[in-house]
């Protein structure tokens, strides 16, 4: 960052000392994952561009639109719809909770054995180190596993303003009717803090930029289905990152010219890695910035990631919204229909998501799945047996790996995903 960004900082509350500390340990780190790979695309240029400026350029952006009278929301879970929040001329930002902060302040009010994601958010709250809490107008909280629901209950003390949003966890008529119910609400109270009106032609405007930045990350996925892989998992993974803060318009643009490059890479039949390396599927819970650690470890073994079946990539990003409606109700239908596919672990049954892993593993020509369960993460890492059991019937190898943000494990970890790379080459 060339820019000196700490008056702007300070302005939005940020501890600086605890800032400088967080970000003396990001870029060090994002260097050493990132910049190192051999053969990267030429278009990762602009990712890295966005990461070095991720609490600078983006955040001046967000004072900006909201000095120009428009809301910032932040939100954990990619059941917020943002089709509705771009339908008020709102902004939605993901609130990353990737790393381990202030983990002793964050234990003082959640138990030890909470998952990683849920105390990093308090962490990062606490420490007054995120300045996408610092500039959200309203963060939306998500009933959907009891460690958010409850914390919730908490977090609401640590921010100036939290609407919590209540999430079925059976895909039933009854569920859909519970989803479509909280949407309206959501809908009401955006309206009420942006003092707009939601219309049909809003709505579809919403409804096309978030499409357009989905459809960008399908072509995205489907190059990556290339053998000799194109791209590393890791920058595959950190575009579906940058996805939850980038300007949507500006993202998709970004996404398209990459899939242009790599569309000339395959005719080439070049890649990051040679023809016939190993290609894993990672499944299992999201990895928000700056979570690299497990993708860094199956990578630096000499395979290859092809796909995230994760709500950090395909299951946030899977399906379209349906804009066919012709009234705001139509269309609020067809959102709920859209976000009541997502299969997260929280839903019971939960089929459709090991069919998703299997579809998924059959496009990308996935050689195994690596299944990611955070600890304490009671949803996935009860779901990772059953779809373990699933898959290797399907001929499909998996290796269970529950982990946390430390890195204590990673010697454990890495031993273990050798002799799983071992038995894919076997
Ligand atoms: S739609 S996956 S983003 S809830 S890891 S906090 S589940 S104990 S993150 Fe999630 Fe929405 Fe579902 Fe996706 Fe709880 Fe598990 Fe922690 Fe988790």
């Amino acid at each position: 960052m060339s820019t000196d960004y700490r008056p702007m900082w300070k302005e939005l509350g940020l501890d600086l000392d605890a800032h400088d500390a967080l970000l003396g340990v990001l870029g060090p780190l994002y260097q050493q994952t990132f910049m190192t790979q051999p053969n990267r695309p030429d278009g990762m240029k602009y990712f890295d561009f966005v990461m070095s400026e991720v609490h600078g350029l983006r955040i001046q952006e967000l004072v900006e639109a909201r000095k120009a009278g428009r809301k910032v929301v932040g939100a954990f879970c990619t059941f917020v719809p943002e089709e509705i929040v771009l339908a008020l001329d709102g902004i939605l930002v993901g609130l990353c909770a990737g790393a381990e902060f202030a983990t002793g302040e964050a234990e003082k009010h959640l138990p030890r054995n909470t998952c990683a994601l849920i105390k990093g958010a308090f962490g990062f709250a606490l420490a007054r180190v995120c300045p996408y809490v610092s500039a959200s107008d309203v963060i939306v909280g998500e009933n959907t596993c009891d460690g958010k629901k409850k914390s919730y209950e908490i977090f609401r003390d640590l921010v100036p303003r939290l609407h919590v949003m209540d999430i079925p966890q059976v895909k039933s008529p009854e569920g859909r009717a519970l989803m479509r119910a909280e949407f309206a609400r959501f809908v009401a109270f955006l309206e009420q803090i942006t003092g707009r009106d939601m219309n049909v032609e809003s709505l579809k405007r919403g409804i096309a930029a978030v499409n357009a930045k989905r459809a960008a990350m399908h072509r995205l996925a489907r190059l990556r289905a290339a053998d000799p892989a194109p791209i590393s998992g890791l920058d595959g993974l950190l575009m579906n990152q940058v996805y939850f803060y980038d300007d949507p318009a500006r993202f998709t643009g970004s996404v398209n010219a990459i899939c242009d490059e790599l569309e000339q890479r395959i005719a080439r039949q070049e890649g990051v890695v040679r023809k016939g390396t190993p290609r894993i599927l990672v499944s299992g819970c999201p990895m928000a910035v700056p979570n690299w650690k497990l993708p860094s470890i199956i990578e630096g073994t000499g395979a290859v990631i092809v796909g995230e079946e994760s709500c950090v990539g395909e299951r946030g990003t899977q399906a379209l919204t349906d804009d066919t409606g012709r009234t705001v109700d139509e269309l609020l239908d067809a959102i709920v229909d859209r976000y009541l596919k997502i299969d997260c672990a929280i839903f019971t049954p939960n089929d459709s998501r090991v069919e998703h892993i299997l579809a998924m593993a059959g496009s990308l020509k996935a050689d195994g799945v690596v299944h990611y369960g955070l600890q304490f993460c009671s949803p996935y890492q009860i779901e990772a047996g059953p779809v373990e059991k699933r898959l290797e019937k399907e001929g499909l190898p998996t290796l269970r790996i529950d982990t946390d943000y430390g890195q204590e494990d990673v010697g454990q970890i890495r031993t273990r995903v050798e002799a799983f790379i071992e038995r894919l080459r076997g």
